[in-house]
C-alpha cells in the first residue's frame, strides 16, 4: 500500500519523500516512477541500479562456486590419497558422497582416480612401495569404479557395433581395460571382455564369433610387447583381415610401436582417445 501510495504521490508532484531507504519496494517504485514520468534521463539511474544489482548477484554466485570447487578439490585430494594408500572403505564412501553432491563420474575418474594410480606407479618404481601395496591401491580403485559403472553404462548398447577387448598374454593388469570397457559401453558399443592374459588365438576366435568391428588390446608391461605384435599379426592373418580395426592401449605402448611396428590401426593414449580413434576408424560421428 505504501509503495502504491508513493507512486501516486510522485505522479501528483512529490519530489522529496521521507521514506525508509532500506525498503526495497519503496526504492523500486521511486526509480520506476521517475523513469515512467521521464525524470530519469536515458533511464540512467534505473539501468545503473539494476546493473549493479546483477553484478553483486553474479559476484555472490561466483564466490559460492569458488567455495564449492575448493571444497571439492579438497575432497578429491582426500579421495586420491585414500586410493594411493589402499583404504577401500574410506575411498568408496568418499566416492559415494561425491556422487551424491553432484560430481561427474568422468571427472572423478580423470581428476582423482587415474592420477592416484599414476602416483602408486611412481612410488613402486622408486621402490617406496611394493606389490602388496600396489594391489591394495588397485583393489580400492576398482571398488570406486564399480560404484561409477552403473551411472556410466548405457541401457541400449551395441548400436555402434561390437568391440572385443582383452589384456595381452602374460599381463594381469585390467583396470585400464575395465575403464576402456566402461567408456565404450557408455558410448554405445557392445563389449566382449576376454579378461586378462589373453592369447592371440582367443582374440581372433572371439572377433570371428562376435563379428567384431574392433579388437582392443591392452598391454601394461614392456615384456608384453612381443605378444601385442603377435596378436595383431594373428588378426591380420586370420579371416578377420580387412574386416576389423585393431586399437591398442596401455602404459607400455607408444604410437610408433603400435602403428609402425605392429601394424595396428591406432594407438589409444587413454580410454577417451581410444573412443575418438575407434569412431574415426569406423566413420562414426
Ligand atoms: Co603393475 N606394473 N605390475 N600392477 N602396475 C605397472 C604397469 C608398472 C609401470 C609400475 C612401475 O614400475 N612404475 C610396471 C611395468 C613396468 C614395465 O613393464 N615397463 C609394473 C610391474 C613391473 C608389475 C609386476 C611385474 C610387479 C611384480 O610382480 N614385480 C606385476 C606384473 C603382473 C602381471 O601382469 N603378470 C604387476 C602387478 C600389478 C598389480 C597386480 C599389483 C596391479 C594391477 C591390478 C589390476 O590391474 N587389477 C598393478 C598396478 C595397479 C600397476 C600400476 C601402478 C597402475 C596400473 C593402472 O591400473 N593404471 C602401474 C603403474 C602405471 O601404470 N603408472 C603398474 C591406471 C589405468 C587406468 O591406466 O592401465 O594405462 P592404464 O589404462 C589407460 C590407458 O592406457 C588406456 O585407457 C586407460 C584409461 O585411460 N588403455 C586402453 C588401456 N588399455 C586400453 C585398451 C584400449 C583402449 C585404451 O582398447 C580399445
Amino acid at each position: 500500500m505504501n509503495a502504491a501510495f508513493l507512486a501516486m504521490a510522485v505522479l501528483s508532484g512529490l519530489t522529496c519523500p521521507i521514506a525508509d531507504p532500506t525498503e526495497k519496494e519503496i526504492k523500486r517504485v521511486l526509480l520506476i516512477s521517475d523513469l515512467l514520468l521521464g525524470k530519469d534521463e536515458f533511464c540512467r539511474n534505473y539501468l545503473r541500479t539494476f546493473a549493479e544489482k546483477k553484478k553483486k548477484k553474479d559476484l555472490k554466485k561466483q564466490e559460492k562456486e569458488k567455495v564449492i570447487q575448493e571444497e571439492r578439490a579438497d575432497e578429491w585430494q582426500a579421495l586420491k590419497e585414500a586410493v594411493i594408500i589402499g583404504q577401500r572403505v574410506r575411498a568408496t564412501e568418499m566416492t559415494r558422497k561425491a556422487l551424491e553432491t553432484g560430481a561427474d563420474p568422468q571427472d572423478l575418474i580423470s581428476t582423482a582416480l587415474i592420477p592416484a594410480l599414476n602416483k602408486v606407479g611412481e612410488r613402486f618404481e622408486k621402490k617406496q612401495i611394493f606389490v602388496p601395496e600396489m594391489m591394495m591401491a588397485a583393489k580400492t580403485m576398482q571398488a570406486c569404479l564399480d560404484l561409477l559403472q552403473p551411472l556410466m553404462t548405457q541401457e541400449e548398447t551395441a548400436k555402434q557395433g561390437t568391440v572385443v577387448l582383452g589384456t595381452v598374454a602374460g599381463d594381469l593388469h585390467d583396470i585400464g581395460k575395465n575403464l576402456a570397457k566402461l567408456l565404450l559401453e557408455s558410448s554405445g558399443f557392445k563389449v566382449i571382455d576376454l579378461g586378462v592374459n589373453v592369447p592371440a588365438s582367443r582374440f581372433v576366435e572371439a572377433g570371428l564369433t562376435h563379428q567384431a568391428r574392433v579388437i582392443g588390446i591392452s598391454s601394461l608391461l614392456t615384456t608384453g610387447d612381443p605378444y601385442v605384435e603377435e596378436t595383431v599379426k594373428a588378426i591380420r592373418e586370420s579371416d578377420l583381415a580387412g574386416k576389423v580395426k585393431v586399437v591398442c592401449g596401455g602404459a607400455a605402448l607408444t604410437s610408433r610401436f603400435v602403428e609402425e611396428v605392429c601394424g595396428a590401426d591406432a594407438h589409444a593414449r587413454d580410454a577417451a582417445d581410444g573412443i575418438r580413434k575407434i569412431r574415426k576408424l569406423l566413420g562414426l560421428k
